[in-house]
Formats: structure tokens, C-alpha cells, sequence
């Protein structure tokens, strides 16, 4: 592990941070650190994290990466490689294989779909380099490919979502259709699940889904088929904003109002998706947190220290109707 000498000044009370939680690490700050006169440095175990993150198709994801660049940063005791995969797993995969080939601390990632990652994940094992999901899962009978899954719970996110269309319309024989996200992402697999689930016994039915990718651009073409095959759609299920973002965009190009003749229920609450809903124009959120970066600098000092970390970290959501909305949004951090 390389070793990071700071300047005292702005840095050190996050160094003394940084250094106590890794105290378990190999290396200790030297107990004269700070004894030589103003320019001392406290030396201290810089962990080198290498992230592969999904891509950046989504207001979420900006937010992710921010988080996650803003917080594994040196003052805090990180290198961090970071790689954009631009939504393809075989650009995670070879990122990966970079890293472990690189030597890094830690790797971390948001694996892009849920399948496919035995083989790489036993080369990180093999190489004795700890793995760290942030976000999404993987789909593998044997979890000590990884560390730990700090993310939310996806299939909640579907089923509050459905619980609340339930509520909502119920009784008025609702067609809805539903804008998935990427296929054979957690994300997808699980909202889809869970709205199903949530609306089963009730009117409501879904006639249509497609996958929009997560994007505002797709969600937008696929809502624009959507419009020309059927003229009766009284509700979309976007698991995204940004899908739910372009479907406003098409259904208002298509002379209807979303919000009032076709409602919208969409998942991330993200700046944009908040203000569509206290718009009116989307009728009710689930959060998804991005905010993963915090979690992940604990975990990462955690494991390099040798410490147990719980296998399964669930980020707690919350959901936002138009009101909640506009209370929210004047705080809103992303
Ligand atoms: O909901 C979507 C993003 O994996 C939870 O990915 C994440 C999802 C998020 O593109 O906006």
C-alpha cells in the first residue's frame, strides 16, 4: 500500500480522521507526526480504490459518481481510479481486470446487469483484492465473490410505487404501461417485481413495457410508440425520472397533459424528476438514494482494516407526493 504524506493545516483533522478509522491497518502515524515545526506530515495508508461505475445515463448517476468522487478523495485517505462502462459489462468486466491487474487496494463497482460476473469476480478473489458492490447487485450463488452491497432495496421501490397507484386508482380500470430500466438490471428486474406484485388484485393493468435504458432520450422514443399503439394509457410506471422525463416530453408532443390525462409514477427523485412532480406533471416519486460515497469509504476502511462488514447494506428511501415535493425541493442535495 502506498503512502500518502499531507501537509498539517485544513487536512488534518480529516487525516487524524482517516488515520483512526484505518488504526487496525499495517501502518500506524508516526507518534511524533507534527513535532518538526508546521511542515510535519502525518503519514498515514492511502487505500487505492478502483471504481467501474455503470455509465452516466441518468441524473442518479451523476449524483453517484459526485458522491463518490466527493468523498474518496486523499484528504480522506483515498486514490481513486475511477471508469465510466458506458452501460456495457464487458467495459466493466475489462476495467476490473485492469484494476486487479494494477495491484489496487479495493475494488468497487455498480455492476451494470445482474448476471456474468463469476469469472471476474474469482480473478479479484484469486488476487486477493476485496470487492465492494455499491448500488446494484449481482446475481451469484457464492457471496464471497464480494465484501459487502451497500444499495437500496429495489423491489420496495416497485412495490411503493405500486401500493400507492393502488391507492390511488384503483376502481377505474387503469392501463398502464411501464418504462423499464435497462433489462437485466437489478434495478429493473426488482421495480418490476415489486410493482407487479404491489398492483396484482387490483384493476390496474400493465398492457405494455419496453426498456428505456434509464435515459430520458429512450424513455421518450419508447413512450412515443407507446402513444401511437394505443389511444387509452392512463398511467406510466417509469423505473426512472429520466424516462419519466421523456415521457412527458412525448405525451405532451402527442397534445395530451401528463399528470391529469395520463399520470406518472416514476423512482430516483432527482432534482429534475422533484420539480416535474411539483410541477404536476409526475404524480408521485420513490427515492433512491445516491448518495453511496459516505457508506463506501466506511466499508472500504472497514475491510482494509481487516474488520467484519455486513454482507448487506440497505439504503432506506423515502417516497414524495406533488406537496412533499415542493417542501423538499428548496433542501434538495441532488
Ligand atoms: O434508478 C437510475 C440509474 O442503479 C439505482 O440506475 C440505479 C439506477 C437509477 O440509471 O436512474
Amino acid at each position: 500500500m502506498s503512502k500518502n504524506f499531507r501537509r498539517v493545516g485544513a487536512a488534518l483533522f480529516a487525516t487524524l480522521t482517516a488515520t483512526a478509522l484505518v488504526a487496525c491497518s499495517s501502518e500506524q502515524a508516526p507518534s511524533d507526526a507534527g513535532s518538526d515545526g508546521g511542515d510535519a506530515a502525518a503519514a498515514t495508508d492511502t487505500i487505492v480504490l478502483g471504481f467501474s461505475q455503470v455509465g452516466a445515463e441518468s441524473g442518479w448517476r451523476a449524483a453517484n459518481t459526485k458522491s463518490i468522487q466527493d468523498t474518496l478523495t486523499a484528504e480522506n485517505g483515498f486514490e481513486l481510479k475511477f471508469s465510466d462502462a458506458q452501460q456495457k459489462q464487458e467495459n466493466q468486466i475489462q476495467a476490473i481486470r485492469s484494476y486487479i491487474q494494477q495491484g489496487v487496494d479495493v475494488i468497487a463497482f455498480s455492476p451494470v446487469v445482474e448476471t456474468g460476473w463469476d469469472a471476474v469476480l474469482q480473478e479479484a478473489k484469486a488476487a486477493n483484492i476485496p470487492v465492494i458492490l455499491t448500488d446494484r447487485a449481482v446475481d451469484s450463488t457464492d457471496d464471497t465473490l464480494y465484501e459487502s452491497f451497500i444499495g437500496s432495496d429495489f423491489v420496495l421501490e416497485g412495490q411503493m410505487a405500486g401500493e400507492w397507484a393502488v391507492e390511488q386508482y384503483d376502481g377505474e380500470g387503469y392501463k398502464a404501461v411501464e418504462l423499464q430500466g435497462t433489462t437485466g438490471a437489478a434495478p429493473m428486474i426488482d421495480r418490476q417485481q415489486g410493482f407487479a406484485d404491489a398492483i396484482a388484485g387490483s384493476d390496474i393493468e400493465v398492457i405494455d413495457s419496453q426498456t428505456g435504458n434509464f435515459t430520458r432520450t429512450e424513455g421518450k422514443q419508447v413512450m412515443e410508440g407507446f402513444l401511437q399503439k394505443y389511444d387509452d394509457i392512463d398511467l406510466v410506471f417509469a423505473h426512472n425520472d429520466d424516462m419519466g422525463l421523456g415521457a412527458i416530453e412525448a405525451i405532451e408532443a402527442a397534445g395530451k397533459v401528463p399528470g391529469e390525462d395520463i399520470k406518472i409514477i416514476t423512482v430516483d427523485a432527482v432534482k429534475d424528476g422533484m420539480q416535474a412532480l411539483a410541477d404536476g406533471k409526475i404524480n408521485y416519486i420513490v427515492e433512491c438514494n445516491p448518495l453511496l460515497g459516505p457508506d463506501l469509504a466506511e466499508i472500504a476502511k472497514k475491510v482494509i482494516a481487516g474488520e467484519e462488514v455486513p454482507k448487506r447494506i440497505v439504503v432506506k428511501d423515502e417516497a414524495f407526493d406533488q406537496e412533499a415535493a415542493k417542501e423538499a425541493l428548496p433542501d434538495r442535495q441532488y
